[in-house]
C-alpha cells in the first residue's frame, strides 16, 4: 500500500517537474513534495505502524524516491536557468553592425562667430572689452555724448523710455562715457552688447540688434591711428585686400565725424546690385571725440584726444556671410543656422 503511494508520489513528481517552466514553480514543486508538510514527509511519518520487515523496505524505497526527486529538481533548476539565460541572450542581443545613433554637436551662432573675431583683434591690439547696463541712465547715453535735448534720437518714437531718466541704451557709448568718467587716459576698449531702438522689423532692421563700439584716448591720437585701426580690422574681417574710405558725416559725439565705407566684396568698386552700383558699402560710424565729451567725462581735451567708432554685429555678420535679411538672425531656424 504504501509502496504503491510512494511510486505514485514518484511519478507525479517527475511528470510535474518536467512540466515545471519557471523557477518559482519549481520552488512551489519541492515544498509540496519535500517539504515538512509535503507528501513524502507524510509517507514516512506512518512509517510508525509498519512491520520490523516492511520498514526498512519502504524506508529505502522513501529515500530513493526523495532522492530521486531532489535530482530532478536540481536537474530541472539547472535547465531552467540555461533556457532563461539563452532567451535572456537573445531578446537582448547588440547588434554592433548597426550604424551608431548620430550626436547633434551645437555650434556658435554666427553673431558670436563675428563677435568672437573682432574682439581677438582687438584683444591683439591692446585693447581691453568692458560691458555696461542695458537699462541706462540718460544722463551716459545721450547728454554725457553731447546728444541735445531736442536730438530727434531722443524722441520716445526713437527710444525706449522706462522712466523720464531711463532708458533702453541705444548705443553701447553709454558704456565709454562711464568708462571715460572712471579711467584716466590712456584708455583702449570696446564695448560690445544689445542696443535698442524703436524701430519695426523688417530686412535692415530690429529693435534689438548688436553694437561693437570702440574708443581711444591717449596723448597725440589723431584721425590717422581711427584710419589704422578700422582699416587693420575690416582687413582682418573680410580678407587683405579689403580696402576702406572715410566720408565727411555728422555726429554729436565727434568732432570730426565719418561715415567709413569698405570696398564692395562683390565688384570690387566696379559697381553691382549688392552695392547698388557704389563700388562701396557703407559699414560704420567714427570720428574724433568731441572735446565736449572727454571735458564731461573729466578728461583735458587740451591735453588728451581720441577717436570712437560704432559698428553693427549684425551688418558685418550679414556682410560676411552674405545673409539677405535680418530677421533669419533671430528666429533660431536650424535649417539656417547650421549652414555656419
Ligand atoms: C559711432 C560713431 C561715431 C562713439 C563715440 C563714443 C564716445 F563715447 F567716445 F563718445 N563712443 N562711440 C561713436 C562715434 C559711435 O557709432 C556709429
Amino acid at each position: 500500500m504504501m509502496k504503491e503511494q510512494l511510486e505514485k508520489i514518484k511519478e507525479l513528481a517527475e511528470s510535474e517537474l518536467e512540466k515545471c517552466g519557471a523557477a518559482d514553480a519549481l520552488e512551489a514543486l519541492r515544498v509540496k513534495y519535500l517539504g515538512k508538510k509535503g507528501e513524502l514527509t507524510a509517507i514516512l511519518k506512518q512509517m510508525g505502524g509498519l512491520s520490523a520487515e516492511e520498514r526498512p523496505v519502504v524506508g529505502q524505497l522513501a529515500n530513493s524516491v526523495r532522492q530521486t526527486i531532489e535530482e530532478k529538481l536540481s536537474a530541472r533548476a539547472a535547465e531552467l536557468k540555461s533556457e532563461l539565460a539563452a532567451k535572456k541572450l537573445k531578446e537582448e542581443t547588440l547588434d554592433v553592425t548597426l550604424p551608431a545613433k548620430s550626436r547633434t554637436v551645437g555650434k556658435l551662432h554666427p553673431l558670436t562667430v563675428t563677435l568672437n573675431e573682432v574682439k581677438e583683434i582687438f584683444l591683439g591690439m591692446g585693447f581691453e572689452v568692458v560691458e555696461g547696463p542695458e537699462v541706462e541712465y540718460d544722463y551716459y547715453n545721450f547728454e554725457a555724448l553731447n546728444i541735445p535735448p531736442d536730438h530727434p534720437a531722443r524722441d520716445t518714437q526713437d527710444t525706449f523710455y522706462i522712466t523720464d531718466n531711463v532708458l533702453l541704451r541705444t548705443q553701447t557709448s553709454s558704456v565709454q562715457a562711464r568708462v571715460m568718467e572712471k579711467k584716466k587716459p590712456p584708455i583702449r576698449v570696446i564695448s560690445p552688447g544689445r542696443v535698442y531702438r524703436s524701430d519695426a522689423v523688417d530686412a535692415t532692421h530690429s529693435p534689438l540688434f548688436h553694437q561693437v563700439e570702440g574708443l581711444v584716448v591717449d596723448k597725440s591720437i589723431t584721425m590717422a591711428d581711427l584710419n589704422g585701426t578700422l582699416e587693420l580690422m575690416m582687413k582682418r574681417i573680410y580678407g587683405e585686400d579689403c580696402k576702406i574710405r572715410l566720408r565727411p558725416h555728422h555726429f554729436p559725439f565727434t568732432e570730426p565725424s565719418a561715415e567709413v565705407d569698405m570696398m564692395c566684396f562683390n565688384c570690387h568698386g566696379e559697381g553691382c546690385p549688392m552695392c547698388k552700383n557704389e563700388g562701396w558699402i557703407e559699414i560704420l560710424g567714427a570720428g574724433m571725440v568731441h572735446p565736449h565729451v572727454l571735458e564731461m567725462c573729466g578728461i583735458d581735451p587740451e591735453v588728451y584726444s581720441g577717436f570712437a567708432f560704432g559698428i553693427g554685429l549684425e551688418r558685418i555678420t550679414m556682410g560676411r556671410y552674405q545673409i539677405s535679411d535680418m530677421r533669419l538672425l533671430y528666429e533660431n531656424d536650424m535649417r539656417f543656422l547650421g549652414q555656419f
